[in-house]
């Protein structure tokens, strides 16, 4: 079975939108397999966003992903990478759908409160990175 890997970022974890967050997922029929509330550092931050390391905005997205706890999650289901997109909406929330996280709970690029793998082979590397020493 597909398994993704999920974030609600600092903004959100600082907006009390874990629960919410939590329940979207729930609704939908995925089932959790792991959750933790994490400090990413520096080098962590890095990692995960190295495929954004030539970009402008890549100070200010280690700053920001930094700034305070994230809750890190891993969820299971038919096309789990795929449909969490879906239920997580468009990267900017000004073009995300009603509905989605982004679209009901966010309004700019710099803070969308929620990260969602983007592919199965990121799915299996963000999993690695954030609970490999638990799964
Ligand atoms: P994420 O990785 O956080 O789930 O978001 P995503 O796949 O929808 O978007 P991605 O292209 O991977 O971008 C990662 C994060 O970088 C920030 N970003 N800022 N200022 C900008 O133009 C800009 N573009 C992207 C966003 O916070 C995005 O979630
Ligand atoms: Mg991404």
């Amino acid at each position: 079975m597909e398994r993704t890997f999920v974030m609600v970022k600092p903004d959100g974890v600082k907006r009390g939108l874990i629960g919410s967050i939590v329940a979207r997922f729930e609704h939908k029929g995925f089932k959790l397999i792991q959750a933790k509330l994490i400090e990413i550092d520096t080098p962590l931050a890095e990692r995960h966003y190295s495929e954004h390391a030539a970009k402008p905005f890549f100070g200010e997205l280690v700053e920001f992903i930094t700034s305070g706890p994230s809750f890190a999650m891993v969820w299971e289901g038919p096309g789990a990478v795929k449909n969490a997109r879906t239920l997580i909406g468009r990267t900017n929330p000004s073009d995300a759908d009603a509905g989605t996280i982004r679209g009901d709970f966010a309004l700019s690029v710099e803070s969308n409160i929620v990260h969602g793998s983007d592919s199965v082979e990121s799915a299996a590397h963000e999993i690695q990175m954030f609970f490999g020493d638990q799964l």
